[in-house]
């Protein structure tokens, strides 16, 4: 006789402060990321905050190709390799089997979390149509978490869609003749998911540095039910060229120069968080070059190259029509 079936979700309340954060891990030891490599916290934070019954697929990249060197695994929960343009795909068939299987009576029926990881390569570039298709099915639950470390890093730091303008990478070394290769601006990802697709209740952007914020936000998306997105940035040791000792700190900055806005657009209503929310508030960002030049990736800027990335995230905070997440503005009346 099959159990009544009702495509719940594990109802995960949030942690209150960072004391009431469960000490079970089931991202372990067993993994060959670099020193300093905040995506491995982000796995780790992610999967602490999800809980035991949850399943994880993960499309090609570091967090794949360092995490299951043969015969290890840090993974403690069920965990599978997916294409790298397939992370939405991957989260819509787990889910749409899982629901088939216990609708049918042939598993028992529990909310199962299933989480999708990808890069940003695979995320925001490869696999961007198929997270689309999967944000517009909403009686399938699951999150899909962009680790976005800027570059293809597990190929050797090519340039993705997610690159910052300007930074050195091994398809845009600065030369003598031309000193910026990457001219183009970075891709604004979690709006683009959260404006184009009506029906996906949960849109979140969020930062290992603030490691409870995002745990909860992980614990929001996969409360709330139907697909949701959420969008990590993570300091990349090897590929921005720094002190691994850093990346706690430049996730700060990343924040606290506006360039990288924590917040969350959870049906429709928009919510930024921290000190993203400070600085909407009127505190004072970071100059960017606190952020940029602490990175080798920037060595090459000059004063001119400095000054127009300042200009130009002063732009997403002066111009904006929501400060550091929607990029219109309306026409001056007149004009
Ligand atoms: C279809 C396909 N093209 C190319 C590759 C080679 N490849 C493996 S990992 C990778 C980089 C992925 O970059 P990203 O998604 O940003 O993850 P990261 O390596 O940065 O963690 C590439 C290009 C592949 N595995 N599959
Ligand atoms: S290259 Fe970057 S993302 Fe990849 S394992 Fe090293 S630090 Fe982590
Ligand atoms: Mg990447």
């Amino acid at each position: 006789m099959a159990e009544t079936f009702t495509n719940a979700t594990q109802i995960l309340e949030p942690f209150k402060g960072v004391k009431k954060v469960t000490i079970e891990e089931y991202f372990t030891s067993g993994h060959r990321t670099c020193q300093g490599c905040e995506s491995a916290l982000v796995m780790k934070l992610m999967v602490k905050a999800a809980g035991p019954r949850t399943i994880v697929l993960g499309s090609t990249g570091c967090m794949y190709v360092a995490n299951t060197t043969y015969y290890t695994t840090p993974w403690v929960v069920p965990w599978m390799h997916t294409q790298l343009g397939s992370s939405g795909s991957a989260a819509l068939g787990t889910a749409a089997g899982l629901k088939a299987l216990m609708k049918k009576g042939k598993m028992k029926a529990e909310p199962i979390n299933v989480i999708a990881f990808c890069g940003d390569g695979g995320g925001a570039d490869m696999g961007l149509g198929a997270i689309s298709a999967t944000l517009t099915h909403k009686e399938y639950n699951s999150l899909i978490l962009l680790y976005d470390n800027e570059s293809y890093a597990n190929t050797d730091i090519q340039l993705s869609g997610s690159t910052p303008y300007g930074a050195n990478t091994t398809f845009s070394p600065p030369g003598s003749v031309k000193r910026i290769i990457h001219t183009r601006w970075k891709k604004n990802t979690a709006p683009m998911l959260a404006a184009g697709h009506p029906e996906c209740r949960y849109v979140a952007t969020v930062c290992a540095s603030y490691a409870v914020e995002m745990m909860n936000k992980v614990r929001k998306a996969l409360s709330i039910g139907g697909p949701t997105f959420i969008h990590s940035l993570d300091p990349c040791p090897k590929g921005w060229d720094y002190d691994p000792m850093l990346s706690h700190e430049l996730g700060e900055l990343a924040v606290e120069t506006g360039i990288f806005p924590l917040y969350e657009v959870q049906d429709g209503v928009v919510r930024h968080y921290g000190k993203t929310k400070a600085i909407v508030e009127g505190r004072p960002r970071k100059p960017v070059r606190e952020y940029l030049l602490k990175q080798g990736r920037f060595a090459h800027f000059t004063e001119e190259d400095l000054g127009y990335f300042q200009a130009k995230v002063d732009e997403m905070w002066n111009k904006w029509e929501i400060p550091g997440v929607i990029p219109f503005w309306k026409e001056k009346a007149g004009k």
